[in-house]
């Protein structure tokens, strides 16, 4: 036996090893001396038992082998991480940033190019610099960064456009978000530049669905009958002018454009009216001219004048509304020229300058992400990315601010700091309600894959539950109020009756059933806003009763908010609630409404007149002026509603912006 003695077994190799290391690196030191150290060592090694020097030997035997797997382990893990990172690239490929992934590659436009005008970015404001002096920005010809800036982003942009017309051709994303599974449908192709008749559904709609045209009905030849008055006073007393005025016969200039008539041309189209849309189109080819010294507002002109041409050419194929949609479009750019990329209110489309309202650097936040479906399909159409570039960044940017409150937005935002203003206050009306119609469209424009926008959009919706429903006394009836500073208000503008259609829409592609239930529930509401008044039209402003009080309706309506503008969001979200619940309830209450459009605001000598008081119905006031909305919205969506024809604007194959112009889903590749 060998007695064990570590001690002394761990001082020798201890010992030894560290003479060795040192020696090794003592190189001044002498040969002779390392010599006897190792001899020293040897001998010591000699004197140990077989027992000790087996077990040091499988030590070093042991940490050798353990030395070996641990660098096999890590040659493995450095394969399987650099093979990793390719399946990652591979993904981030596959799941591109931007929509371009489902769009059809652009198609060309075929106009020359050169006819339109080349508008020059403009350079950025001082943001230090005091407002008044700012109010009007020329736009400067050499701002040759800015423009490098924007350029960059325009190349990725077409870079990923085509990468991604590439690679989705075999792929569909699917969704899924809390229990929904959302499958990305059969988009549009835009149309060819054949051109179709009026009445036609739409060059697409037509090859897709070789149905036998359903006849129109009692109810729709009553909208027509609508068109054709309000038409008739248009065209009498206000022909090339924005807006009617049908009681003192004459017209009302916003932006000298012809308002009505771009905003009615898709209308007529669905109408089937043959005639009007071939004068309309006359006017629009010889007539409109875009290159005038005027102000736009950069929204109204976007969702009334892009979105309407864009709209007809979809329909009707011909390229002419292709043309003067690009002029429009190319018009508009300069207001994107500010400090924080957040655009100015308004643009001067014949001089290119853009500038904010005379008392305040802010734009509104729904006018600044209610344009997005018309700059992104020019862009799909020309081919030609900028105006993409342009509003995707504004999306980006609201979306990545701070100051929402469970997603809702605040109203203001300032174009020199990009910042939300006039924080606290949140509202689906007036200055915030399209934000979140164009949440939900975008996304479903872009074939359902950009998924920030749906995240937006849900979170928004959550945030109306908890902050903004409430139910009214005594019917109960479910209203979407306002929050101003933590305070709750039973205030609801008849603006925020998109909301119904919005959720019904946002339930049909694949969104969780209680937006369907919201939906029904609000469609009441807002239903009852025109019921319970006097007139059977609904005020502009009404105001809940949250505690029961006798003798007291749901509705209250404070004088200064009396009047009916012929808008249409109501009759919209009936159009959406009929569409997909096949309820007849809906297009019941519809005609009731049209009725009472007939009744009080009609006007004898042709047209229809916004009204001042909604209560009074042997005096309702009528303002003396027709909306460009009331032929280019209401009566569209009258039409619609009444309509038993599911293809007549086929809803998965075409979103409504918010001026209810029809533009086309986007197909996949
Ligand atoms: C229209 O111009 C649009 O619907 C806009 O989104 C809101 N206001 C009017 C109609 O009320």
């Amino acid at each position: 036996m060998y007695p064990p003695s570590p001690r002394q077994d761990f001082f020798a190799v201890t010992l030894n090893l560290g003479e060795r290391a040192q020696g090794g690196f003592d190189s001044g030191g002498g040969g002779s001396k390392y010599w006897r150290r190792r001899r020293l060592c040897w001998r010591k090694w000699k004197q140990l038992s077989r027992l000790q020097r087996n077990i040091i030997l499988f030590f070093f035997a042991f940490l050798a082998v353990c030395g070996l797997i641990s660098y096999i382990n890590m040659a493995n893990h450095g394969r399987a991480f650099t093979s990793r990172s390719s399946e990652e690239q591979k993904i981030e490929l596959d799941i591109p940033e931007l929509n371009p992934a489902v769009l059809a590659a652009p198609q060309k436009a075929d106009a020359n190019q050169g006819d339109f005008p080349e508008i020059l970015p403009q350079k950025a404001r001082n943001p230090r610099r005091g407002r008044l002096g700012n109010l009007q920005i020329k736009a400067p010809q050499e701002d040759l960064k800015e423009r490098s800036h924007d350029d960059d982003d325009t190349k990725r942009l077409e870079e990923e456009h085509g990468q991604a017309s590439k690679e989705n051709k075999s792929e569909r994303t699917v969704i899924s978000w809390r229990g929904a599974v959302i499958e990305p449908d059969q988009g549009t192709e835009p149309p060819s530049n054949k051109m179709q008749e009026p009445g036609h559904k739409s060059s697409t709609v037509e090859i897709k669905n070789q149905k036998k045209p359903v006849p129109i009905n009692e109810r729709q030849k009553a909208v027509i009958e609508a068109f054709r008055h309000a038409w008739k006073g248009y065209k009498k007393f206000a022909w090339g002018h924005d807006e009617l005025k049908p009681l003192t016969h004459s017209f009302s200039e916003w932006f000298g454009l012809g308002l009505t008539i771009i905003d009615a041309l898709d209308t007529m189209w669905i109408l089937g009216l043959k005639e009007e849309f071939e004068e309309a189109k006359a006017w629009v080819k010889t007539e409109l001219n875009f290159g005038k010294n005027v102000d736009v507002n950069l929204f109204e002109s976007t969702i009334r004048i892009l979105g309407g041409l864009l709209s007809t050419y979809h329909l009707s194929g011909d390229s002419l509304f292709l043309e003067k949609a690009k002029d429009i479009g190319n018009r508009l750019m300069p207001a994107f020229n500010t400090p924080s990329r957040i655009p100015y209110s308004d643009v001067n489309i014949g001089s290119g300058v853009a500038h904010p309202p005379r008392w305040t650097s802010d734009s509104t936040v729904a006018e600044v992400t209610s344009i997005q479906l018309e700059f992104r399909e020019l862009s799909r159409l020309t081919g030609d990315m900028r105006f993409q570039t342009a509003v995707e960044k504004v999306m980006k940017h609201v979306h990545s601010l701070s100051g929402k409150n469970d997603g809702l937005v605040p109203m203001f935002i300032n174009t020199n700091s990009g910042l939300f203003t006039h924080l606290g206050v949140y509202t689906l009306g007036a200055r915030a309600d399209s934000y979140y119609e164009y949440l939900l469209k975008q996304w479903i424009q872009g074939g359902k894959k950009e998924n920030e926008l749906l995240e937006e959009y849900i979170n928004a919706i959550e945030g109306v539950k908890r902050h903004l429903l409430r139910k009214s006394e005594p019917s109960k009836l479910t209203f979407v109020g306002e929050l101003a500073h933590g305070r709750f208000r039973a205030k609801m503008d008849h603006l925020v009756c998109f909301l119904p259609g919005t959720l019904a829409l946002g339930a049909h592609s694949g969104l969780t059933a209680d937006h369907m239930e919201l939906a029904k529930a609000l469609i009441e509401t807002c239903y009852q806003m025109y019921h319970q008044i006097e007139t059977g039209l609904s005020p502009e402003i009404v105001y809940f009763n949250i505690h029961p009080q006798k003798g007291h309706k749901d509705v209250e309506v404070k004088s200064s908010d009396r009047h009916n503008l012929l808008r249409p969001e109501t009759i919209e979200s009936l159009f959406y609630l009929y569409r997909f619940t096949g309820d007849k309830k809906y297009q019941d209450w519809g005609w009731e409404i049209l009725q009472n459009f007939n009744k009080y605001t009609r006007v004898p000598a042709g047209g229809y007149s916004s009204i001042d008081n909604v209560q009074n119905p042997s005096n309702p006031q009528p303002r003396d002026k027709m909306e460009s909305f009331f032929l280019g919205e209401t009566l569209k969506y009258f039409f619609l509603l009444f309509s038993d024809d599911m293809d007549l604007i086929n809803l998965d194959q075409y979103v409504f912006n918010t001026e209810a112009h029809p533009l086309p889903i986007w197909a996949p590749a």
